[in-house]
């Protein structure tokens, strides 16, 4: 499909589209505003009367005025593109309201009162897939963070909290299956319909709300929980999908048991259901009782998911899962506080898969992906504190620094207490709050309360934004070793001045002759400069920092190259081993970008990586899952962020020329590993999933510097392969070369997989990602497949999202790369706002781009920004990038 000639409401429902739009100039709305809402809702009634086109929903709302807040003659509920067919209040139709934009003000004359109101609602044209909507025939609704007001009128805000009732009938052929938050409590059939009555029993704020509706299967387990309470546990899928639904449900289980262990923290329903449905604009909700989830972080089995995908379900069904207590039993206050429930429980579920797999590994990709997707914005036009200020759609506030930067600020608070003091501290918490809708505040108090640690400065992180940079400088003075560290906080959008931070550094100094240091130490720097003196150094020993990325923060210092060598083949800290990895190559490419090196220099820098990765290739220590990370070069965008200003064609040519040397010198070793490898047979276990790793590492080394060979090899591995994560790798590689193989097995792979939407995914996303010179015409072409839609997140992600994270094909010098970006915010963003707005971040980097490509970078933004009835999501997105 064409998407630049896309009719910009193709639904031809003015109605829901213009509902959908949102003025220029969206008001903002600040922190520092929030007061209290007026009212309570102790209890409210929803009835359900459900199809696919025309949905009735009436509701019974008991307020009743809450001392605690200001005392108001009347009541908003909010409101976005529904409108109301009847409206009373006690039992009596009123007409004492008025409509504020979408919502409904109300005077209520006493002190508790009963609102009913009824709403039609048409979920088959919810293309925003917000609130109620139909996907695949099925009937499912996301409410957070605003989506409750698309079903009703409500005061939608996080810290309203009611106890639901809900009943919910229609066509039992269509929906065979009710399901809503907390118990069922009553079943019945009145001719072709049936109903169901769910009653949930703790208060939860609407965006915790959800119902699903249609034709699913189960796959049903039960748990028993520390106190022997069995709770019965369903996985929902579409009935041919059955079989693919064991690993999320194993996982659901491993996560019940650890959050016990871990946290204490037991279940407290005896249902918990979750549902997978294809249309879905992030990757799981976690709504009480009954999460709602992507299918891509369901289904799962060997022949369609990789290793990858495997512990991404593992994940994600642990985050959600890990919800019930961070964000639902205590839940935000306001969606400022929102890193309140979601970095808290991303770290929950780093822990989790750090205990179910292997520790280190986990934590040098949470790392690469801190640093790939949070880094960047830390650093560009987007960037804001963990603890915002402000926001004109708070949806556009599920970012990496809310979840990833908000999961290392309390990581490091973690660090900081020990592990058992800070499990007193989320002791605290749990205990103070439960049933509350908290702040950030709050959680920081506690964990100071029930630590015993003074936070006050610490409290910067949530204020601050931009990733500090540490500077390091050792010395040697008689038998002291002298370590100099310094801090910078960079300004960002509306922060010119920072305040220095506590950071904490994990630090180790080795003895060159032995190999070894005495002991890790953790250093807090909290000034702008600091000196520590360590004695009983005869010798300058070399300094290993910021182990285990104890804190997030970019650390400069010029440490000679023998020293990163030294470090790389011997570092007990697997993290500051893979640093010092990445730090030799990272050094060389930027100077080698940068055109700083003199042949010499160049050949003396690949011969020390070389060096450096034929011990790694070879340490009969290393498993090869680690072995891997170690493998892994810097990613195009993490060498571009060294940079104030870089330039991408250069960093790939350099970067590929570099793999191309590692692949010819190492040839020897890496094929030895490839032949060694090979020969371990397919398991889940570390030891496979670790062998399957790092052949395909190989065969990307290969590419590059013997692509014949390489293609042989991994047409090869794509006929033998008996699982997906075999069989992708070698896929992979083929898509960047150029010949017979590469068009047999893409086509075979389509093939193979068609009708799996989820596989076919993957078959658009391995070719916008591809190191392909032809790309930007491949994902035309792709664009205008029969299998592609606009109307699927999934799909759209898999095409654009891998082009748009491909610098070798979003940065293509003519400009083509952004233009199509550009035109795919534009047809996507009337259909799918919040997906749409996802995509304004790659174009807004241009500042940190070479001036050329940067012009029309900024091109694309200001042409989005001109365009009429743009939505609330991509217009702030977009206003924010132009800055
Ligand atoms: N709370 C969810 C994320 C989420 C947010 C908004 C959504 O609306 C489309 C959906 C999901 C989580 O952290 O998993
Ligand atoms: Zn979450």
């Amino acid at each position: 499909m064409d998407i630049a000639r896309t009719p910009s409401n193709p639904d031809g429902n003015i109605e829901m589209a213009d509902a959908a739009m949102q003025p220029h100039d969206p008001p903002e709305i600040r922190r520092e505003d929030y007061r209290p809402f007026p009212w309570l809702v102790p209890d409210t009634r929803l009835d359900f009367e459900l199809g696919l086109d025309s949905t009735r929903v009436r509701s019974r709302l008991t307020v009743v005025r809450n001392a605690k807040a200001d005392k108001s003659p009347t009541i908003r509920l909010n409101g976005d593109g529904i409108t109301a067919t009847r409206v009373k209040v006690d039992g009596e139709p009123t007409s004492a309201f008025t409509m504020d934009g979408d919502d409904i003000v109300l005077t209520l004359p006493g002190d508790a009162h009963e609102i009913a109101i009824e709403t039609e609602i048409d979920p088959a044209s919810n293309s925003q897939l917000m609130g109620l909507y139909a996907s695949n025939g099925m009937l499912c609704t996301q409410c957070e963070s605003e989506g409750f007001r698309r079903i009703t009128f409500f005061p939608d805000r996080p810290d309203v909290l009611s106890t639901y009732t809900v009943r919910m009938s229609g066509p039992k052929a269509q929906f065979p299956i009710l399901l809503c938050n907390g118990n069922r409590v009553a079943t019945g059939e009145e001719g072709a319909d049936h109903w169901a009555e769910w009653h949930d029993p703790w208060p939860k704020p609407s965006y915790l709300f959800a119902l699903v509706a249609g034709d699913l299967v189960a796959n049903t387990d039960s748990f028993t929980t520390m106190n022997g309470r069995k709770v019965e546990l369903n996985v929902w899928v579409r009935e041919g999908d059955l079989e693919r639904t064991q690993h999320a449900m194993d996982s659901l289980k491993r996560s019940m048991k650890w959050d016990e262990e871990a946290f204490g923290r037991e279940y407290d329903l005896d249902l918990f259901n979750i549902v997978a449905v294809s249309d879905f604009n992030m990757g799981a909700m976690e709504n009480k009782g009954l999460n709602v989830f992507n299918t891509k972080y369901v289904l799962a089995d060997p022949d369609t998911a990789t290793d990858g995908d495997f512990d991404a379900v593992e994940g994600v069904i642990g985050h959600e899962y890990f919800h019930n207590w961070s964000g639902n039993r205590i839940t935000c206050r306001d969606w400022f506080q929102l890193s309140l429930k979601e970095g808290f429980t991303v770290l929950r579920d780093q822990l989790f898969s750090q205990d179910m797999g292997s520790a280190p590994v986990k934590r040098i990709e949470d790392v690469r992906i801190l640093r790939s997707a949070q880094f960047p914005e830390d650093s560009g036009p987007l960037a804001h504190p963990i603890r915002p200020d402000s926001y004109r759609e708070i949806s556009n506030f599920y970012t990496a620094t809310v979840y990833n930067k908000g999961a290392e600020v309390i990581r490091m608070m973690r660090t900081m207490a020990g592990e058992e003091r800070f499990r007193q501290g989320t002791d605290l918490y749990f205990d103070r709050h439960d049933g509350e809708a908290a702040t950030c505040e709050d959680f920081v108090k506690s964990i100071e309360d029930g630590v015993g640690l003074d936070l006050t400065q610490f409290r910067l992180w949530y204020s601050q934004a931009g990733t500090p940079k540490v500077t390091v400088d050792l010395s040697h003075e008689g038998d002291e070793a002298v370590l100099k560290l310094g801090q910078t906080v960079p300004e960002t959008p509306g922060q010119p001045l920072k305040q220095p931070m506590p950071i904490p550094l994990k630090v180790a100094l080795f003895d060159r002759a032995s190999g070894k240091h005495s002991g890790e130490q953790l250093v807090v720097l909290d000034k702008a400069s600091a000196e520590y003196r360590f004695q009983g150094f005869a010798e300058k020993p070399v300094l290993s920092i910021n182990r285990g990325f104890s804190a997030p923060v970019t650390v400069e210092r010029s440490i000679p190259r023998e020293e990163l060598v030294f470090l790389a083949a011997r570092d007990d800290d697997p993290f500051a081993r893979y640093e010092a990895m990445q730090d030799l190559m990272v050094g060389h490419l930027v100077a080698a970008v940068g055109g700083t090196l003199s042949d010499d220099e160049r050949r003396g820098g690949r011969e020390d990586i070389a060096e450096a990765m034929r011990a790694i290739l070879t340490d009969a220590k290393l498993d090869d899952l680690m072995r891997g990370e170690l493998m892994i070069m810097p990613s195009q965008t993490y060498i571009a962020e060294q940079m104030d200003v870089s330039d991408p064609g250069r960093i790939h040519t350099e970067r590929e020329a570099l793999k191309a040397e590692l692949g010819s010198r190492l040839s020897a070793e890496m094929h030895a590993l490839y032949d060694r490898a090979e020969k371990i047979p397919f398991s889940l276990e570390a030891e496979a999933k670790g062998a399957r790793k790092v052949k395909t590492l190989v065969l990307t080394y290969a590419a590059a510097s013997d692509p014949a060979k390489a293609a042989e090899l991994a047409a090869s591995q794509y006929e033998r392969a008996d699982n997906m994560t075999d069989r992708q790798g070698a896929l992979m590689v083929l898509t960047g070369l150029e010949g017979v193989e590469r068009t047999n097995k893409l086509l075979d792979f389509y093939n193979r997989y068609r009708g799996n939407a989820l596989v076919v995914d993957k078959w658009f996303a391995l070719q916008a990602s591809s190191l392909h010179p032809g790309v930007v015409e491949h994902v035309k072409a792709l664009a205008e497949h029969p299998d592609f839609t606009l109307r699927n997140p999934n799909r759209v992600r898999s095409l654009y999202m891998a082009f748009a994270a491909n610098p070798h094909g979003f940065h293509a010098p003519d400009g083509e790369g952004y233009r199509m970006i550009g035109d795919l915010i534009l047809a996507l963003d009337p259909i799918n706002a919040q997906t749409a707005a996802r995509f304004v971040p790659p174009l807004g980097r241009w500042r940190r781009i070479e001036p050329g490509r940067a012009a029309m970078m900024r091109e694309q933004l200001e042409r989005i920004a001109e365009a009429p009835k743009l939505s609330r999501d991509t217009f702030e997105q977009v206003t924010r990038s132009l800055g």
